[in-house]
């Protein structure tokens, strides 16, 4: 009998260290919510970012891609971290010339034709405007932020930010438009904190 009630004891022990073991292997949380205005397209394409995150962090070796179809960047907003690499491709059948005035990372590519593309380097954090000098009416941007806790809005306006590491982080918004006032939020191991944006002119 005492033998049996000394086995449970171990059971019950081990179950502890597995679920301990368990929660540190999810020792992150997410942030979800939604940005909100009455001018229902600027809800769209905005990128809800953390600031001022600790830690040393590597861009993906993998080039991100915005393309050139039917005389418009694809995507129009592209948020990536600090030193990623995006491919500018052209998929219509004219010459586009992408090039950026941004003082920060200004950048020419020159002409290029029908299925060629280019590599540029996002070395620093900033905003990029992107212009084509062939066509004036297209333009996007390439967001460039120092930590990888960032998500962009689709068009209901709703972003999910995951693997955030526990901790209080001031949360902002980047929008072509609009602007919302930058906000705090807490993230505890394993549970999802909320964010609401109301977006202004
Ligand atoms: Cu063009």
């Amino acid at each position: 009998m005492k033998r049996m009630l000394f086995n449970a004891l171990l059971v019950i022990v081990f179950m502890g260290v597995a679920a301990i073991g368990q929660q540190e292997a999810f020792a992150a949380g997410t942030i979800t919510g939604s940005v909100e205005t009455k001018r229902a397209k600027y809800k769209k394409n905005v990128v809800v970012y953390l600031k001022n995150v600790q830690g040393t962090f590597n861009a993906p070796q993998e080039p991100y891609v915005v393309d050139q179809q039917d005389l418009t960047f694809i995507p129009h907003v592209l948020p990536v971290l600090v030193g990623s690499k995006v491919n500018f491709k052209n998929s219509d059948n004219v010459n586009h010339n992408v090039f950026s005035p941004t003082e920060c990372k200004s950048f020419n590519l020159g002409t290029f034709g029908p299925g060629g593309y280019k590599t540029v380097t996002f070395d620093k954090t900033c905003v990029v405007d992107l212009l084509c000098n062939v066509h004036s009416e297209m333009s996007a941007y390439v967001v460039v932020l120092d930590n990888p806790y960032f998500s962009l809005t689709g068009a209901d306006g709703s972003f999910t930010i995951r693997n955030v590491p526990a901790g209080t982080y001031e949360i902002a918004v980047w929008s072509e438009k609009m602007k919302a006032e930058t906000q705090s939020v807490t993230v505890s191991d394993g549970s999802s904190a909320t964010v609401t944006f109301n977006l202004t002119r």
